[in-house]
């Protein structure tokens, strides 16, 4: 089944045309209402007229992480506050977090597409979807959400947590789509096996599973073990929220709803526009958002486009299975996590250093991180009482400043092995690339 024919499945020529519409207007409104923007494509010296069709896109000047930042957290919005209904927020490389907000329109936007993203795993009317993305600041569960109701299937918006009442649940209300991370979906298939439920007992069909890297190895064990298909859906808060691509029940790339967000592909050395196919880091341009328009948004990822029509009928563009990215973002449990945050914390505490090694591994399907920081030599000399305190603190720093638990263990001065180079901070035993 496909949502909205028209859009996801309209000639490649139709589409160009539909976007340079909305890219003309966007460019106009950025410029007149956000003065960053404007003060960007002066520095580039352009005006809105300029850009004339979608093959000026690569004319404009590119938007990063930073830049966000900057403009801490309302800045890059294109409206006035009295048209935005809501604000999410996800982590930032340091200190505060990327904001973003949603006008009305925005938000039947994220509707529309969570619906597109729902259709094409093959949800209808008469499903139960099991909701067990975090609800809060993090996109996933509210964007799930309405795209959700809008399909007319019963929502149970669980959230994160509490997994054996998860699985109860389950059970209880008859869920048969689950929408989580791919990792919470292993760790769940497992407590299920150590429940007093059988996964015969469980209605579930399908799992619409993102939020971070996943590969085809784990999609296997995800199907195999919890018996039903496993869908990879894309999106990132900076663009909407989760929506922005998806697999149809092919499961062969991700349609990226390109009505709404432009990709592209660079090399993120040269920034130059990749041809189909490269792999590259991918760029989004949001031509119908309102409140946050985002021009050629560095996402990061690394992936490659596809631009022949799928067996499905959509002609949208397709995106590869992202599993990596260009800088050195992890994401632990689904939370983005940047080293520089960590360390922002550790140099804030007294007796700590700033050598440090962080580990990440998956247990039992769950993400642990560990972190090793070198402390002052008195600390392992006269003041080994304190030892136990420091290691409290800086978990709780560390869980406020990045909303995750992180497995702390301090170690002597110069343990941690210093490189000539770079230093080495992260050791990411999970293998997903
Ligand atoms: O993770 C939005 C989302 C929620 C997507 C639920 C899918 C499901 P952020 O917290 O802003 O937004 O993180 C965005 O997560 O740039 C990718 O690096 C990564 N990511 C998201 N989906 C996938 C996926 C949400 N399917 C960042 N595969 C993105 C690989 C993914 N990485």
């Amino acid at each position: 089944m496909i949502w909205n024919k028209t859009f996801e499945c309209m000639s490649r020529e139709e589409m160009r045309e539909c976007q340079s519409k909305r890219l003309i207007e966007t460019v106009q409104r950025v410029y007149h209402n956000v003065p960053a923007y404007r003060e960007k494509m002066q520095q580039a010296h352009l005006v809105p007229e300029d850009i004339r069709s979608v093959d000026d896109l690569h004319k404009l000047p590119f938007t990063v992480k930073q830049d966000l930042r900057d403009n801490y957290p309302y800045g890059l919005f294109a409206v006035p506050m009295s048209e935005v209904v809501r604000v999410h927020a996800s982590s930032g490389t340091t200190g505060k977090p990327t904001v973003v907000g949603y006008t009305r329109k925005d938000l039947a936007t994220w509707s529309e597409v969570i619906a597109r993203t729902l259709t094409a795993a093959g949800a209808h009317k008469h499903d139960v979807i099991h909701i067990a993305y975090g609800y809060g600041l993090f996109t996933g569960g509210l964007g799930l959400h309405y795209g959700s109701e809008k399909i007319g299937a019963t929502v149970i918006p669980i959230s994160g947590g509490n997994t054996q009442r998860q699985i109860q649940l389950m059970h209880d209300f008859g869920s048969t789509v689950l929408a989580c991370t791919p990792s919470y979906a292993l760790y769940l298939a497992e407590a299920i096996d150590e429940s007093q439920y059988k996964r015969s007992d469980l209605k579930l069909r399908v799992g619409v599973f993102g939020a971070e890297p996943w590969t085809e190895t784990m999609r296997k064990e995800i199907e195999e073990k919890l018996h039903i298909k496993a869908i990879d859906i894309f999106g990132l808060s900076e663009v909407i929220g989760p929506g922005v691509s998806s697999e149809c029940e092919h499961q062969c790339g991700l349609h990226v709803f390109e009505d709404h967000f432009i990709p592209e592909i660079i090399d993120p050395k040269t920034l130059e526009v990749l041809p189909e196919g490269e792999l590259g880091e991918l760029v989004f341009t949001c031509i119908t958002k309102e409140a946050l328009p985002l021009i050629r948004y560095r996402t990061r990822d690394l992936t490659r486009l596809h631009y022949e029509k799928c067996k499905c009928g959509r002609t949208l563009v397709r995106m590869e299975k992202c599993t990596g990215r260009s800088d050195d973002m992890l994401i632990i449990r689904g939370v983005n996590v940047f080293p520089s945050q960590i360390e922002e914390v550790l140099l804030k505490i007294d007796g700590l250093q700033p050598h440090y090694l962080i580990t990440v591994d998956r247990v039992h399907n769950l993400d642990v991180m560990q972190l090793q920081v070198e402390v002052e030599q008195e600390y392992f000399t006269d003041r080994i009482s304190e030892l136990q305190g420091l290691s409290k603190k800086l978990q709780h720093s560390l869980e406020s400043a990045l909303g995750i638990g992180v497995d702390v263990k301090l170690v002597e001065p110069k343990t941690i092995q210093r490189s000539e180079g770079k230093a080495k901070r992260v050791i990411d035993n999970r293998k997903l690339n």
